[in-house]
């Protein structure tokens, strides 16, 4: 963080400090309520699932959030319309706002409500549509990873590199499926064809933004997907980009907070990646 931003307000409590504090609260929160749930609604499609613990957790990171900034802009995935439209729209709408809170309350829903320990709440702070908090809490592995821009990336206090791979031969790289089936699907389903035969292995884990952890604590090599809210991704993008990784979209464009088609790697093997999408995305 610049040392000209006003870092702190209410209570003396740092940007930081507060989104620790929310994505703590709100995962220790979500952990408790694992197993519970009886009512499952469905929003864009069959594959978009929403639950009362997302819309707790969100109203909780707001709440927490607008005691101590009540001037600051909140974005938050419950908040929106579904749809990708509707949130492509939301960003470009308040990507602007001086300070800006983008939260996805449950990063990996559907893990959530199936019992598979693999879900996060994944709080990011822009000034003006530049991320300079982000802060990805795994309540299953009660895991904390923080960045701030320029102070690097940590996990529990201890700093986090990307892994070391050169090559995509080497590489462990995660994906996700998207729900968007006419285009999004399509494109992936060839990525994955195209990258399975290259790379060590490919993973699918399904919260976007602990995958990006997982890119910036050096555990996944790189990660691609397609069709992504400002939500999952811009937290775990100021993780990747603290840990030493670079982020783009799948075409190799720097990341801004519109980018839905992501790509996150440990840098060495990002062009490769970004290339071997593109091609794919030709066939
Ligand atoms: P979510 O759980 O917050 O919806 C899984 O591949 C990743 O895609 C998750 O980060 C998930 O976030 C995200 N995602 C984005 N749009 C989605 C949708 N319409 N349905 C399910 N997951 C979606
Ligand atoms: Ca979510």
């Amino acid at each position: 963080m610049s040392d000209n931003l006003p870092n702190n307000a209410i209570g003396g409590k740092s940007f930081t400090a507060v989104a620790i504090n929310c994505a703590a609260k709100a995962g220790e929160w979500i952990q408790s309520k694992l197993g519970t749930i009886t009512q499952l609604d469905t929003k864009y499609s069959m594959h978009d699932l929403v639950t009362e613990v997302d819309k707790g957790s969100e109203r909780m990171i707001r709440n927490l959030v607008g005691t101590h900034f009540p001037h600051h802009a909140f974005l938050g995935e419950e908040g929106v319309e579904p749809g990708p439209e509707a949130s492509a729209k939301a960003i470009r709408d308040m990507g602007d706002e001086e300070y800006l809170w983008i939260v996805d309350p449950v990063d990996g829903t559907t893990n959530f409500v199936h019992g598979f320990p693999f879900f996060s709440v994944s709080i990011a702070l822009a000034h003006r549509g530049q991320v300079i908090v982000g802060v990805v809490y795994d309540p299953s592995r009660d895991e904390l990873f923080v960045a701030e821009r320029g102070k690097g990336a940590y996990v529990h206090g201890r700093s986090m590199r990307v892994s070391q791979e050169l090559t995509l031969g080497q590489s462990l790289i995660a994906t996700g499926f998207p729900a968007e089936q006419h285009v999004a699907l399509p494109a992936n389903l060839k990525g994955i064809q195209a990258l399975a035969p290259k790379v060590r292995n490919l993973r699918m884990g399904g919260s976007a933004a602990l995958h990006l952890a997982y890119v910036a604590a050096g555990r996944l090599s790189g990660f691609w997907e397609y069709n992504l809210s400002a939500w999952d991704i811009a937290a775990g993008a100021l993780l990747v980009e603290e840990a030493g990784g670079r982020l783009s979209d799948v075409a190799g464009e720097p990341y801004h907070l519109g980018v839905r088609n992501v790509a996150a790697s440990n840098g060495h093997v990002h062009d490769e990646l970004v290339e071997e999408l593109r091609k794919a995305s030709l066939t």
